[in-house]
């Protein structure tokens, strides 16, 4: 008797709620995961956060937990890409960038030395206490105290379909 009370007790609060039918209800819980928008340059896949800002280790968590990784930046191009998507939006974010204890700025993500490519702002990067590297909305890299809270960029490579390559 109960059970058949909570049946119908959740057929009318889905029908509230916008399904037709129980069952559209009961089916439609399990396939709405919601997925971050991507937007892709190159090989690799980008996930521009600009919902809420966090410190360089919450937004390193974040793209962990999302299966990605805080940005590293290895060319001009991709720069180039980044800056342009990040400038409408005016504000700076987090990269994976982040200095060690002899001066050594490092990508974190990919564990490469910062080194062919560069693009700090004029003086930068220009104190001890900030460790973490953020690209400003000019495109220019500025150090900056990793507990600072920004908005950032998670990235990923892209994934290919399984049937690539492959003549029908
Ligand atoms: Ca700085």
């Amino acid at each position: 008797m109960f059970l058949r009370f909570l049946i119908v007790a959740c057929a009318i609060c889905a029908n509230v709620s916008g399904y037709s039918t129980f069952y559209e209800w009961f089916v439609s819980t399990t396939d709405e995961v919601p997925s971050l928008k991507l937007v892709k340059f190159g090989n690799k896949s980008y996930y521009i956060h600009s919902d809420f800002k966090a410190s360089y280790y919450k937004a390193t968590q974040f793209c962990n937990y999302h299966g990605m990784r805080l940005v590293s930046v290895m060319s001009n191009s991709e720069n180039d890409f980044l800056h342009k998507e990040i400038t409408e939006i005016g504000f700076s974010f987090w990269t994976s960038g982040t200095v060690d204890g002899v001066d050594q700025w490092t990508w974190m993500s990919n564990g490469r030395q910062i080194l062919s490519y560069k693009n700090w702002n004029i003086g930068e990067p220009n104190n001890w206490d900030e460790k973490c590297l953020e690209i400003l909305a000019i495109g220019k890299w500025n150090s900056l105290d990793c507990y600072k809270s920004r908005y950032f960029i998670c990235e990923a490579p892209n994934i290919e379909t399984k049937n690539s390559g492959c003549k029908i």
